[in-house]
């Protein structure tokens, strides 16, 4: 039963299942939170998750008209984001023939909730019908040439968080984590956009100096504490994923400024329109 129902996502005899083996729950917790969704929206499902970097509102008003906008705290095995600028609400858009919910503010690995806390919105968006999860990030970049407000591609990640969503031995194949088909329609819209490996670190701390240079010895070209984590539970059950990172800062150490979390705000927000237009175009042509 347990079982079918993790399969099965949109099973309605999982409602009102409370609890469970630990290894399941969290996927029921999910189906829960989607169904929850269709309840109260009277929206039956979408086709696209776009997950804004923090307090990025004026990307999502750039998407298009709000169908709706709900409080995270609605829906089951959300918790409301600690960090100040992640809002945590669901607004729905529909863009082109694609009904979209954006998850504004995600919870980080950092804050200490748990992995399935972090995929949560993920799980929830795929267990509504999502088949492509579009996830945004700001972040530190390993270029000087990448300066403050410049998008990237994600083309792969290195996740050095020693976390997993998986449970148990489950040997899921990440050799195309971000979507070579996504990465390519979108440079079809913005010809100069970039390509990069987006490091993942535990946070909330910013890298060392000497961490930022590993993380560019190992291969990387950005670092930043999200996205990774929500990637591979989108590619656990089989959506397809397209990841855009900010830049909003150099990594420590590679100038002589200090970082300085408000600051790091203020460049994603300036450049969040842009971002949401470009996703806007993106959604457009999937
Ligand atoms: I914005 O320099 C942002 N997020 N790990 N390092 C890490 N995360 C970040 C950074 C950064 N800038």
């Amino acid at each position: 039963f347990f079982f079918q129902a993790e399969d099965g996502i949109r099973d309605s005899s999982v409602t009102g299942v409370q609890t469970c083996a630990l290894p399941i729950y969290p996927y029921l917790l999910a189906n829960q939170a989607a169904q929850k969704l269709t309840e109260i929206t009277k929206v039956s499902s979408h086709d696209v998750l776009v997950v804004l970097g923090s307090g990025w509102t004026p990307a999502a008003d750039a998407l298009g008209k709000t169908d709706f906008e709900i409080n995270v705290d609605l829906l089951p095995g959300f918790s409301p984001p600690a960090v100040a600028g992640h809002s945590g609400k669901l607004r729905s858009t529909k863009i082109g023939n694609k009904q979209v919910l954006i998850q504004m503010g995600r919870t980080h690995y950092y804050e200490g909730k748990g992995v399935d806390s972090v995929v949560h919105a993920v799980r929830t968006a795929i267990s509504h019908g999502v088949k492509t999860v579009i996830l945004t990030n700001a972040c530190g970049g390993l270029h000087l040439e990448w300066k403050p407000g410049t998008p990237v591609l994600i083309k792969d990640h290195i996740n050095l968080t020693g976390a997993t969503p998986l449970k148990g031995a489950k040997f899921i194949d990440l050799s195309e984590v971000y979507s070579k088909n996504l990465r390519e329609i979108a440079k079809t819209i913005d010809p100069d956009l970039q390509e990069g490996v987006y490091v993942q670190f535990h946070g909330p701390q910013y890298e060392t100096p000497a961490e930022v240079l590993m993380a560019k010895k190992i291969g990387g070209d950005m670092v930043g504490m999200s996205t990774s984590l929500e990637a591979i539970a989108a590619r656990e059950k089989g959506a397809q994923v397209l990841g855009i990172s900010l830049v909003t800062n150099p990594g420590a150490g590679l100038t002589n400024e200090k970082l300085n979390h408000e600051e790091v705000l203020a460049a994603g927000l300036a450049s969040a329109t842009r971002m949401g237009e470009l996703l806007k175009k993106v959604i457009e042509k999937i």
